[in-house]
């Protein structure tokens, strides 16, 4: 990673954090222990991968930094949720997350249930409250946008696929079925609203940058499935090895470690072809992509 790209995503990491940290109700506020549950849920933690894409995609748009902020922070909020409900005793059953007790065990099982319902409204909320688009036509868009990705037909969806294929073979196209909407659907949400703070791209140019992000998606989960087998609890921040403990398909389960790597490769290739129009505007999301490739956590 180049100096200059740290610099931008440490920028990038402090902007939404402190907007974050501004946006989430403070904790002297009642239901005191639900706010504080949300705040923990949120700051101070995470790699802020989907913000980083939102404001990659909003350079390349030349789009309002105020404006992608809230978006990047709505599809964050979004995810910081799936992650407190994901790790429940009724899913994924874990005690650790971003290094520190999951949100139901800090706190309970109720607690965390109506943190997650939460940080999702404030998502749209968000969205809601601030102008993010020249037209407000635009701006009905994306919030349509970030709900399809979110709900049955995206991410929830992805999960609900996941926890019935607990103890099952899927072939590769269901699993990446399943990806595309777990994983896959909010990093493309999280890439598209980026850019569509700006009316700058045209029709083709948004396709190109779905096509991208659809790429990218998929690359993100091959590379967490290669994580989960190879590195640490103590790296990563989360129980390791949880996929083969919960016998879940995954990439490494499939394809094996090293055919799991080249395909992570490929998919930069293809991620890195349907960027190859914009030319160096589309620098920072090459740079943010070889981030997802190469993180070790
Ligand atoms: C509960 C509706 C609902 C959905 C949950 C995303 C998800 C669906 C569950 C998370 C489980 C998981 C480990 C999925 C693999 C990919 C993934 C989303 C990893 C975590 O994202 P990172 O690595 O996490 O961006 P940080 O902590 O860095 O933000």
């Amino acid at each position: 990673m180049s100096a200059d790209f740290q610099n931008w995503a440490i920028q990038c990491q402090a902007g939404i954090e402190t907007f974050l940290d501004a946006r989430l109700p403070p904790t002297d506020r009642v239901p005191i222990r639900l706010h504080q549950a949300m705040r923990y849920a949120v700051l101070g933690g995470g790699k802020r991968v989907r913000p980083l894409l939102s404001f990659a995609a909003g350079e390349l748009a030349d789009a309002d930094t105020r404006r992608v902020t809230v978006v990047a922070a709505a599809v964050e909020l979004i995810h910081a949720y799936s992650l407190v409900h994901d790790d429940l005793p009724c899913m994924d059953d874990d005690i650790l997350r971003r290094g520190k007790p999951t949100c139901h065990i800090e706190f309970d099982e109720a607690t965390a249930l109506l943190t997650g319902d939460s940080l999702q409204t404030l998502a749209f909320e968000l969205l809601a409250e601030n102008q993010l688009a020249d037209s407000a036509d635009t701006q009905l868009a994306m919030i349509a946008q970030l709900t399809l990705a979110s709900g049955s037909r995206g991410m929830a969806g992805g999960q609900a696929f996941d926890l019935d294929s607990v103890g099952k073979t899927l072939t590769l196209p269901e699993l990446e079925f399943m990806h595309i909407h777990k994983t896959g659907a909010l990093i493309r949400a999280a890439v598209m609203l980026g850019a569509r703070c700006s009316d700058r791209l045209n029709k083709i140019q948004l396709n190109q940058l779905d096509h991208f992000s659809k790429c990218i998606g998929l690359a993100f989960q091959v590379v967490d499935d290669v994580l989960d087998t190879e590195a640490t609890t103590a790296t990563l921040g989360k129980t390791a090895g949880k996929d083969a403990e919960n016998n879940k398909p995954t990439y490494v389960s499939i394809l094996g470690i090293s055919q799991a790597r080249d395909l992570a490769k490929k998919l930069q290739h293809d991620a890195d072809q349907a960027l190859a129009d914009f030319g160096e505007s589309a620098c920072r999301l090459r740079q943010v992509t070889e981030f997802i490739i190469k993180r070790k956590f």
